[in-house]
């Protein structure tokens, strides 16, 4: 038996972000549950979260004493990683292996940089255990499971002293975990970095079900749905709200999702499940923007996709945060203004503003380096700093930032409407005290919870 430490990195250790404590690490959940199952003791560290300090983390990784140490690592969480990793072989004699979405998609080339002992490209949870056993050094390429049914339920036991739901330090839902109901997506928006050949793989709404049974006897009333797009397959969807709502089952549901699926039918199923919240990457209603990122095979529809979806959260009583890139090579000014006065007026709760990044893995960054415009070792920059929009890093934080105020300004009083609307005590409840008792923190870091867009996040020193 082997003894395995996890850990999820911080984006940075001096600073922490809006998001740091919001969603368990589904990820290594999955694989710990996996190697639990084949016998071996599994700890995860969320250093996120958990906003432990390297030194902190150093000491927990001495004390320990694991064999294996696995990380997580992002693109924006690189440079964290190798610090960990350092502090791993200065602490301890384990093997190190790194995963996550930023070794799917960097150049292989540069992966040895971080200093690991092997990289997983890919979902690892069918070599998880014979990397655990055996201990191979290099590049190692995981087969994506298919069926998503055969996998166990992520080990969230691991991470329960952990309280999630956080934005900003401050408790924005009531006990909260993550559920994946789909992995990977169809769509190929080229800014995005999601590798498209891991295809969309569901589970089947029967056994999903099954984990909010499990998840209702554990307490949990709020669910994060990580999938990377939720409303993929509105027929899923659909089935998915008659299971749960023929098992009585009560949760509030947070995801992300897409315009272009604005059918009643979903969004009645939706609300009956009881979801709460979408998020939406709308990025602009301007066509050849919208084309510029591939968003859908009908640039010209999406502005008539993105109103409709806006209606029909507020039909339902689904709070609509919308985010919006600025920065594409062809996108003036008056574009990007047409975009935020288009969800400010057409009934969006929250907006939030993001200077478009070339991240590795994507289309665009592979086009800026075919193009010289960027160096292949230079896994993320802002459109303003290659100079592939006229516009100044400043001109386009303004940006952010009114999308930010707009927020500040509507975002509180159209969700309250809302949630008035859906005529859930509880729900009014929990709203009215998590308000009241955060007044005073939400007017401290006001600015900042509004403006926690990619650009800002990534500008701010980075
Ligand atoms: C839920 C989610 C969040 C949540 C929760 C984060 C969390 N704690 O997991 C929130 C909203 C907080 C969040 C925040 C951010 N996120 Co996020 N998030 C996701 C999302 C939608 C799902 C994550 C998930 O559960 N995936 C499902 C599991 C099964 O997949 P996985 O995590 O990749 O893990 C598998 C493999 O990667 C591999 N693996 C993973 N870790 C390890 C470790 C080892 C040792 C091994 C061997 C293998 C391995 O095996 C796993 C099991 O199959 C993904 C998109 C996606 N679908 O993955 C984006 C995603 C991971 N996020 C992304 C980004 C950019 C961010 C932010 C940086 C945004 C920002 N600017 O603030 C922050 C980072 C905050 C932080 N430090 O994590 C990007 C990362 C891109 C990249 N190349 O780095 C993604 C891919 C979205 C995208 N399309 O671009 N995120
Ligand atoms: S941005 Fe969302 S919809 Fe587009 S390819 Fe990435 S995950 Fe899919």
């Amino acid at each position: 038996m082997a003894s395995v430490l996890f850990i999820y990195p911080p984006l940075s250790f001096e600073e922490r972000g809006a998001l740091s404590a919001y969603a368990p690490p589904l990820g290594i959940l999955y694989l710990a549950s996996v190697l639990q199952g084949a016998g071996h003791r599994v700890q995860v560290v969320d250093a996120e979260a958990e906003r432990l300090s390297l030194r902190e983390l150093g000491e927990r990784i001495r004390r320990e004493k694991p064999d294996v140490v696995g990380l997580t690592c992002l693109t924006l969480t690189l440079e964290s990683c190798k610090r960990i990793v350092k502090e791993v072989r200065r602490r301890s004699g384990a093997y190190v292996v790194v995963g996550g979405p930023h070794i799917s998609v960097s150049p292989p080339e540069y992966l040895k940089e971080i200093g690991a002992d092997a990289y997983v490209v890919g979902e690892a949870e069918e070599e998880i255990v014979r990397i655990v056993e055996e201990r191979p050094s290099g590049i190692i390429r995981a087969r994506e499971p298919q069926d998503m049914d055969s996998l166990p339920l992520p080990a969230r036991e691991l991470v329960e002293h952990v309280e999630y739901g956080q934005f900003y330090g401050m408790k924005m839902t009531g006990k909260i975990t993550g559920i994946l109901t789909s992995r990977g997506c169809r769509y190929g928006c080229t800014y995005c970095n999601r590798p498209k050949k891991l295809g969309f793989r569901s589970r089947s709404p029967r056994q999903i079900v099954e984990e909010l049974k499990l998840l209702d006897r554990e307490g949990f009333d709020s669910i994060w749905i990580a999938d990377d797009n939720f409303t993929n397959d509105p027929r899923r969807v659909i089935k998915l709200a008659e299971l749960i709502r023929r098992e009585g089952l009560k949760f509030h549901f947070f995801g992300q999702a897409r315009v272009d699926t604005p059918s009643r039918a979903l969004y009645r199923a939706m609300r009956e499940m009881g979801v709460l919240a979408l998020s939406y990457g709308v990025e602009s209603v301007v066509p050849e923007v919208v084309r510029w990122y591939a968003k859908t095979p009908h640039p010209e529809r999406w502005p008539h996709y993105v109103k409709r979806s806006m209606d029909l959260c507020r039909e339902y009583g689904i709070i609509f945060l919308g985010s919006l890139i600025f920065g594409a090579p062809m996108e003036t000014k008056e574009d990007m203004v047409r975009s935020i006065e288009f969800l400010e007026k057409g009934g969006a709760d929250f907006i939030n503003g993001n200077i478009l990044l070339y991240m590795v893995g994507s289309a665009i960054w592979n086009w800026a380096v075919r193009e010289g415009r960027l160096r292949p070792d230079q896994f993320v920059a802002t459109a303003p700093e290659l100079g592939l929009t006229p516009y100044s890093k400043e001109e386009l934080q303004e940006l952010c930032d009114r999308c930010a105020d707009f927020s500040k300004r509507e975002g509180w009083k159209s969700s309250f409407r809302k949630i008035l609307q859906r005529r859930e005590l509880g729900l009014i409840w929990m709203g009215l005290r998590r308000y009241v008792g955060d007044y005073l923190k939400i007017r401290r870091v006001r600015r900042e919870i509004y403006g926690y867009g990619y650009g800002k996040r990534y500008t701010a020193g980075r």
